[in-house]
């Protein structure tokens, strides 16, 4: 078996809990959302039920508003092992009862990993079609109310942009795309409360600062204080962004979920979704900025566009865009700021353009490569046909984890892995990545 294949499911059952997986050992020890999504993809390649039950797993922590929340907390860790943990939260009633989760979400990759399930069990000789497909028709009405709250709760007026409240929404936490709003977030007072993610890397300086936690957690707490009330949160909340490149991947879930309604038995449905993905297409073509050639977060606060050079930019490759957009898009992913800069050592998506005065080849969500970013990108370049580049960015990506092992992101100069060391989205993008080997 090809070696990455192998390292890549260790650290799948490394990490794996019976029916869900962490992200990895020690920094993140409970379930998270978008990760769940990615790994399924990943564990669809070995094992397609085992796929399913991720998302199902998540699902047990989905609140009657029909959010899909951040982080299902797993009761058994340790207490102190992962802040803000279970208690901090204040999502006693909100949450599933018995069920201990966050109070925000993540992207939605979720249909995108059900799709993904059903493809690869399409491909196997032996009755797991029909197991994925039966999965679907429950699954499907869990992912629509999802999609729903989305379009409803997070853009009551019908933008087609999705807000978000808190930079862990966006899941590119500290990204130079929230330096400006969370600039203005001003917690009441400075706290000094305990950091164990500290502990579990190399070098403090790859994680977040404490200020930045510090913002962090009052936006917690804000969200607290009105019980979660999205129409109070939506109207007075500190940190209230569209994000682009979360409403690109909500565009082409939906587009997926319209395909997964006509497999669930409703096709009267699809329609409605490939009408909200094509609103949401629009809605960030109005985000385009010519000047730098990118597609920018709209501060809602202020009601400007928030000038940052990353990867957030190239939303419209992820959602779906004209071929004279995408050309543009392509140009620049592979040109001098991003995978084309000089030096790099695979020449693959930066988190952040070189020329950003806040690039930083070493900070969190703030230069360096991501694997499952490099993924949602080959699949955008996949679907908008641009073949020769998705081939080689493929390619490529699958050469960096066969040399740097299933990290959670790389240093791109030196090439040295960074964050938790046995991340499962890694090894699922790996496993994904293999699977399309001629
Ligand atoms: C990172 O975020 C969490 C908070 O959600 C953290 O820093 O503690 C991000 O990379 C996020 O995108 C990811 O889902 C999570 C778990 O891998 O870690």
């Amino acid at each position: 078996m090809d070696e990455l294949a192998k390292r890549a499911i260790e650290v799948l059952h490394g990490n794996d809990r019976g029916t869900w997986t962490r992200p990895s050992p020690r920094l993140y020890p409970h379930q998270w959302s978008w990760d769940a999504a990615f790994v399924a993809m990943g564990w669809a390649q070995l094992d397609p039920v085992r796929a399913l039950n991720e998302l199902w797993s998540l699902l047990r922590g989905q609140w009657s508003t029909g959010m899909i929340p951040q982080i299902v907390f797993d009761l058994n860790v340790g207490r102190g092992k992962y802040e803000p943990g279970p208690n901090t939260w204040g999502t006693i009633l909100n949450a599933p009862p018995g069920i201990a989760t966050s109070g925000i979400c993540q992207p939605p990759v979720h249909a995108i990993a059900v799709a993904r399930i059903r493809e690869v069990a399409a491909g196997r000789a032996d009755g797991t079609l029909h197991e994925v497909d039966d999965a679907i028709v429950d699954l499907y009405p869990r992912l629509d109310r999802w999609h729903r709250w989305l379009r409803t709760a997070r853009d009551p007026e019908g933008t087609g942009l999705v807000t978000i409240l808190h930079p862990w929404e966006s899941g590119l936490d500290n990204s130079p795309r929230w330096d400006r709003p969370l600039s203005r977030v001003e917690p009441d007072e400075m706290d000094d409360l305990p950091r164990p993610d500290l502990t579990c890397v190399a070098d403090p300086a790859e994680r977040p600062t404490n200020p930045e936690y510090q913002r962090y957690r009052h936006l917690v707490d804000r969200l607290i204080a009105v019980d979660y009330d999205q129409d109070k949160a939506m109207a007075e909340h500190p940190f209230r962004v569209a994000d682009v490149f979360f409403s690109a991947i909500l565009a082409t879930a939906d587009d997926v979920l319209a395909d997964l309604a006509a497999v669930a038995g409703r096709p009267e449905e699809s329609d409605r979704h490939r009408t909200d993905a094509a609103r949401t297409r629009q809605a960030l073509d109005c985000c385009w900025d010519p000047d730098l050639q990118a597609c920018l977060d709209q501060d809602r606060i202020t009601g400007r566009p928030i000038r940052a050079d990353t990867i957030g930019g190239f939303a419209p490759l992820i959602a779906g865009c004209d071929l004279d957009r995408s050309a543009v898009l392509v140009d620049r992913l592979l040109g001098p700021t991003y995978a084309g800069a000089d030096g790099l050592v695979w020449p693959l998506p930066l988190s952040t353009a070189t020329t950003d005065p806040r690039f930083d080849r070493r900070g969190y969500w703030r230069g360096p490569q991501w694997p499952p970013i490099t993924w949602l990108l080959w699949r955008g370049l996949k679907k908008a046909g641009h073949h020769r580049t998705a081939n080689t960015i493929r390619t490529t990506a699958i050469d960096q984890l066969r040399d740097v092992g299933c990290t959670e992101y790389v240093e791109p100069f030196s090439g040295r892995p960074l964050g938790s060391a046995a991340q499962s989205w890694s090894a699922a993008v790996a496993l994904d990545l293999l699977s399309y080997d001629p």
